[in-house]
């Protein structure tokens, strides 16, 4: 047959014939175009100089009810090549294939070379006035409201890991402040791992995947990192906080942040003041056990992403207080013996107490994760009037390094015209051309001095709302390559922090460094970090060393003594319950009048019910109301629950769990109990969650081996009384008397 010639499409395999079954409906009718989103109306963008581009904004929205190509030309169809035939070669012509495969094909750029694996939102920031005294930031001026970004992250893994691993949290905020992008790019630890940002290839090159197999993912625990750690005890604090509770957030919503460096705040009257910054959840700083962490990684690795976009949508909107420690600026720059420029000490919050200066609320899910999420460019030299640098030379590293990694990120020196990244002050900032330049700039003169644009722009000082280094003096001395004296200290705050934990906090570390260490190979290494732990504690040493069955060596030096600090422990405050999920366990014979009672209080309290049942669907009969599942035993598991409560027969319904059928989950004292929710009961036992019994559902606490007078387990007739015992235990987080250390 002639190449090009048309085939019947009877005679093809696989085509269409009349005996085939009608395609699948497509709605086909063309439509008046949709109305645009509401990040789609808004104005045209505009260019860095503020003014607008000159085209429309539909012009950069994608609109318009017919597929077009990338040039606005209507397409007739975008799934078949076009061909010498239908059976013949496809055609070099085809544009429009190679345009959409181009595309296509350039779609992913290159991940942050760490802190990869983000989510984020937006918000506001209400200032409430009380920092105005010691700087003249004009978005900390009382009751101003500036728009904001943030970027939760975790630093090791690659963009697809996932989010439960033990790990330092990223916490980058960008205000788009009335003078200019303000960037607060901290983490969820106080302190860092190393004191000079010349450090910084060799700790991420040692906690990052070994470079041969290029693994493990997401993990410090391996031989690199341990041993990096072991040979630079400057980590060790870092380290610390990091086999603490607080390398496993519950969630972004009860993280604590901190801006880690000194910074130089000043005040209208040119008065400065040292100043750390810290972030604090209204919802209380929580976290997962690792277990709990483990299992989540696997059952919902999007946990913490998920998390932060459903309670946005549900309208609780997770806040934070943002805080200042407040220091003078003494020409020493230390703080009763701490050294203000050393970012891996903190000064204890009793020592000065973090003062709260505004609100921050995160209000709204990004539209499009990669041009927000993934293109938010952030660089600790994004400041404003008021708030200056100090001479960390940790910061120092930082100062460099954000800008510079944008350019292979972002693909060059643009990227401040992205729309997520753009200021919403007036820019003039005679920056010119480059790759993806997409302002229209005007002006014929873009240099200083010029005549030909009138000298536009012009300079502003400090009366203008310039920024204008502060002028602290300079110690003049040799260049060196070397450290202050007192950054020689690695051990005391890492003692400090140990003992400001709680018994169970401190076997969760234990655990933690036992577990880390027991996946290294090398022995030399353990033996070398166990040395250093000697010198924070004894006993930590001890027990980490039975766990790896090794000899615990002895410190070298009398360990300091020191004052813990209690604002380091998790363990003891009540803290609300707004937006914590409780899971209802529930099948057909269970008192549905009590499981509806239950989400309907449950919701009334702000919190989300979520009802696990044997399989999907609904339970209880048709004329019943009955009440839709959102997990069964298949996709439930305790981990997504911060309580769980089990629902039995109703008061009198006879015999609710005395049938074992396909739906029927307990079969009573004499009949197994389906092992999915034994285990679900188990873990959240053991994972130290308020559980909660109605009626004869006490019979599966007895069937899991779970006691009815353990702490934290309630078991009742009246759902009410029940529910509100578990609520007011959950206030605590954890039942933490469960834990074997707590006594
Ligand atoms: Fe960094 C990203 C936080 C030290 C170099 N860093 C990055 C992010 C956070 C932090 C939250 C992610 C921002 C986002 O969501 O896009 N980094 C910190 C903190 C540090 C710190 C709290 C110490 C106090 N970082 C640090 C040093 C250097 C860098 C010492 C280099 C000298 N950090 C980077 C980077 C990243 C980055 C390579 C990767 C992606 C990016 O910047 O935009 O430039």
């Amino acid at each position: 047959m002639a190449s090009g010639e048309d085939v019947p499409a009877a005679e093809i395999p696989g085509q269409p014939t009349s005996q085939s079954p009608p395609p699948l409906e497509e709605p086909t009718e063309p439509r008046e175009p949709l109305p645009p989103k509401p990040d789609q109306s808004q104005p045209a963008p505009q260019t860095p100089t503020g003014r607008p581009t000159g085209g429309s904004a539909e012009a950069f929205s994608q609109g318009g009810s017919y597929l077009t190509n990338a040039q606005g030309v209507r397409l007739p169809d975008s799934d078949h090549s076009l061909k010498a035939g239908r059976r013949g070669p496809v055609l070099l012509q085809d544009h429009h294939l190679r345009e959409k495969i181009m595309h296509f094909d350039h779609e992913r750029i290159p991940e942050r070379v760490v802190h990869a694996r983000g989510a984020a939102a937006h918000g506001v920031f209400k200032s409430y006035g009380t920092a105005e005294s010691v700087t003249k930031a004009a978005f900390l001026r009382k009751d101003v409201e500036t728009p904001v970004f943030t970027r939760f992250s975790t630093v090791i893994g690659s963009r697809g890991s996932s989010d439960t691993v033990r790990d330092t949290r990223g916490f980058a905020t960008k205000f788009y402040t009335s003078e200019g992008v303000y960037d607060l790019v901290g983490n969820n630890i106080a302190v860092f791992f190393i004191q000079d940002g010349i450090k910084f290839p060799d700790v991420v090159h040692a906690v990052k995947p070994h470079p041969d197999r290029e693994i493990p993912q997401a993990q410090s625990a391996h031989d690199t990192f341990w041993d990096f750690l072991s040979l630079h005890t400057e980590a060790m604090h870092h380290t610390m906080w990091a086999m603490s509770d607080r390398g496993i957030p519950l969630s972004y919503r009860t993280m604590e942040g901190f801006g880690v460096h000194t910074w130089r705040l000043v005040n209208e009257q040119g008065e400065t003041t040292l100043a750390k910054l810290h972030w604090k959840p209204k919802a209380g700083v929580h976290s997962l056990v690792w277990e709990e962490a483990q299992v989540t990684n696997g059952v919902d690795p999007d946990f913490h992403r998920r998390d932060l976009a459903d309670a946005i949508e549900a309208g609780a909107y997770p806040q934070w207080e943002l805080g200042i420690q407040t220091f003078p600026d003494t020409p020493d720059q230390t703080f009763e013996g701490i050294d203000l420029l050393d970012s891996t000490k903190i000064v204890p919050e009793e020592l000065a107490p973090v003062q709260p200066v505004g609100l921050l609320t995160l209000n709204a899910n990004p539209s499009n994760y990669f041009a927000e999420t993934e293109q938010v460019a952030f660089h600790v030299g994004h400041l404003v009037p008021g708030i200056d640098v100090t001479d960390d030379p940790l910061l120092a590293g930082r100062l460099f390094s954000y800008l510079d990694t944008q350019l292979t990120r972002l693909g060059g020196p643009n990227f401040a015209q992205l729309p997520i990244n753009r200021p919403h002050a007036p820019v003039n900032d005679m920056l010119r051309d480059g790759m993806h330049q997409t302002a229209v700039h005007r002006g014929g003169a873009p240099y200083k001095p010029n005549s030909l644009d009138a000298g536009c722009p012009f300079f502003a000082g400090s009366e203008e709302g310039g920024y204008v280094e502060v002028p602290a003096p300079v110690e003049a001395a040799e260049k060196v390559r070397q450290a202050p004296e007192s950054f020689a200290d690695h051990f005391t705050q890492p003692r400090l922090f140990w003992l400001s934990l709680s018994p169970v906090e401190r076997e969760h570390l234990i655990s933690a460094f036992t577990f880390e260490l027991g996946k290294c190979y090398e022995n030399a290494i353990k033996e070398r970090t166990l040395r250093a732990l000697a010198e924070v504690d004894p006993y930590l040493c001890g027990q980490v060393a039975d766990g790896l069955g090794l000899p615990a060596p002895e410190a070298t030096r009398e360990l300091p003594s020191v004052r813990p600090s209690p604002a380091l422990s998790q363990v003891g405050q009540k803290w609300p319950t707004k937006g914590r999920t409780i899971g209802i366990i529930a099948d057909d014979n269970s008192d549905l009048a009590a499981v509806r009672a239950l989400r309907e209080e449950i919701l009334d309290g702000d919190m989300i019910p979520l009802v696990i049942a044997p399989t999907g669907g609904t339970i209880g009969s048709e004329g019943d109301d009955p009440v839709t599942v959102q997990r069964s035993f298949a996709t439930g598991r305790s981990v997504e629950c911060d309580a769980l409560l089990v629902v039995g027969a109703p008061a009198q319904g006879g015999d609710a769990f005395g049938t074992r059928d396909a739906k029927a989950w307990n079969g009573g004292a004499d009949e197994a109990v389906d092992p999915r929710a034994l285990l679900m009961l188990t873990e959240a036992y053991r994972h130290a969650k308020p559980l909660g019994a109605l009626s004869t559902a006490r019979q599966v606490f007895d069937t899991a081996g779970i006691p009815v007078d353990a702490p934290g387990v309630v078991v009742g007739a009246d759902a009410g009384d029940v529910l509100g015992n578990v609520v007011e235990l959950l206030a605590y987080h954890r039942v933490w008397e469960r834990f074997p250390a707590y006594a």
